[in-house]
C-alpha cells in the first residue's frame, strides 16, 4: 500500500499579554517553528489571532485603539521573520491574525504559506460567535460580533505544497458544514487555530466539557469527511482568562493521534500518512455513492429551528 508522509506541527501558544509587543511574539514563533523544523515539521499550524492578546475580551470605543491589533499588511516589518525563517528552513505555516483592509473591513484571518514563503490561500472567519453589545457588568466579555465582519471568501480549497489544504478558525471547528463543504472541494488537510477562553458570556460548560467538546468536533470533523485535522490553540491565561488548550491532530479514522501534554508553548508533530484517508473515502464516506444532496435542501432552507416538515401520511 502506498504512502504519502507528511510533518504536520500544530504549535500551542501558552498566552499572549496585552504588554507583549508583535516582534516579541514573532521572535517565539519563529523559535517555534525552529523547534518544529527540528520534529520533522512540512507545515507548521499558530492559533487564531496569534500576533497579540486575544482582544475581543475588551470593550474599546476608540477605533484607533481598536485598529492596533489589526495588521494592515502580510507580510509587514513585523511579520517579515516568519517568512524568512519560513522559506529558510522549506516548512509551510497557517497563521491567524486580525486583518484591516486598503478599504477599511475588519476581518479575523488566516493565511496559508508555502515551504519558500509564498501565502498561497487565505480565509476569513464566517462563524463569529459572541456579542457586539457592551456587557460592562463582565470582568472579560467576547466581542468578535462587534470587531469583526463575517468573512467574505467562503470556504476555499488551496493546493499548496502539494496538497489540497482547507482553512478554519476556532469556532468554525463546531460546525459540521465546514468540514463538508472542504471535503467536498478535495481537502486533505483541514487547518484551524482558536482561542476557546474557560469564561464566556451566556456559555456555561462544566470545565471537562470544554475541552470535550472541542476534541469532539475535530475529531468528528475529521472522521465525517475523511480528512485529517490540525488544530492549534492558545492556552494557559492572557490577562487572567484561562484559555483550555488541547491543541490536537484528529486522523480521518476520528482518533486524536498527537495532543498537547501541557498548557505552555508547546510542538505538537505527527508524521501523518496522506493515503490513510483513501480508504474512508472508497467504503463509507464515498460521497458520490452515498450522498443524498436532494434530501438536505433544509439545510440550506432553515438558519435556525422549526416545525418538522410534513412527510407523506404525518406532519400535514
Ligand atoms: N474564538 C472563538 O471562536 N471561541 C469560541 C468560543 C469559546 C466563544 C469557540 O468556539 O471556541
Amino acid at each position: 500500500m502506498s504512502k504519502r508522509t507528511f510533518g504536520l506541527c500544530v504549535v500551542q501558544v501558552g498566552g499572549i499579554q496585552p504588554e507583549d509587543s508583535r516582534a516579541e511574539v514573532v521572535q517565539r514563533l519563529v523559535s517555534l517553528m525552529r523547534s518544529a523544523h527540528a520534529r520533522g515539521a512540512d507545515l507548521v499550524v499558530f492559533p487564531e489571532l496569534t500576533l497579540t492578546t486575544f482582544m475581543s475580551r475588551y470593550w474599546f470605543d476608540d477605533q484607533e485603539t481598536i485598529d492596533s491589533y489589526f495588521e494592515t499588511e502580510m507580510p509587514s516589518a513585523e511579520t517579515a521573520p516568519l517568512f524568512e525563517t519560513a522559506a529558510e528552513l522549506g516548512v509551510g505555516f497557517y497563521l491567524g491574525y486580525a486583518e484591516l483592509t486598503s478599504d477599511g473591513h475588519h476581518y479575523n484571518t488566516s493565511i496559508l504559506v508555502d515551504d519558500t514563503g509564498r501565502i498561497t490561500g487565505k480565509y476569513r472567519k464566517i462563524h463569529l460567535p459572541g456579542h457586539s453589545d457592551n456587557k460592562s457588568e463582565l470582568a472579560y466579555q467576547h466581542l468578535e460580533k462587534k470587531y469583526f465582519e463575517v468573512g467574505d471568501l467562503g470556504f476555499g480549497v488551496f493546493e499548496s505544497q502539494g496538497l489540497k489544504i482547507g482553512m478554519a478558525l476556532c469556532n468554525d471547528r463546531r460546525w459540521p458544514e465546514v468540514y463538508r463543504a472542504l471535503s467536498l472541494q478535495g481537502a486533505e488537510l483541514v487547518l484551524l487555530g482558536y482561542n476557546t477562553p474557560m469564561d464566556v458570556p451566556g456559555w456555561q460548560e462544566e470545565p471537562h466539557t470544554k475541552m470535550e467538546s472541542h476534541l469532539l468536533s475535530i475529531r468528528a470533523g475529521a472522521y465525517q469527511n475523511a480528512v485529517w485535522v490540525a488544530a492549534a490553540g492558545k492556552s494557559n491565561t492572557e490577562d487572567g482568562v484561562y484559555m483550555i488548550g488541547g491543541s490536537a491532530i484528529a486522523s480521518p479514522s476520528g482518533e486524536i493521534v498527537a495532543r498537547a501534554q501541557s498548557d505552555e508553548d508547546e510542538v505538537v508533530f505527527a508524521s501523518i500518512d496522506l493515503d490513510y484517508a483513501q480508504s474512508f473515502r472508497d467504503s463509507v464516506f464515498d460521497f458520490s455513492a452515498h450522498r443524498r444532496p436532494e434530501h438536505y435542501s433544509i439545510i440550506i432552507d432553515r438558519i435556525g429551528r422549526g416545525e418538522p416538515l410534513p412527510v407523506p401520511g404525518f406532519n400535514s
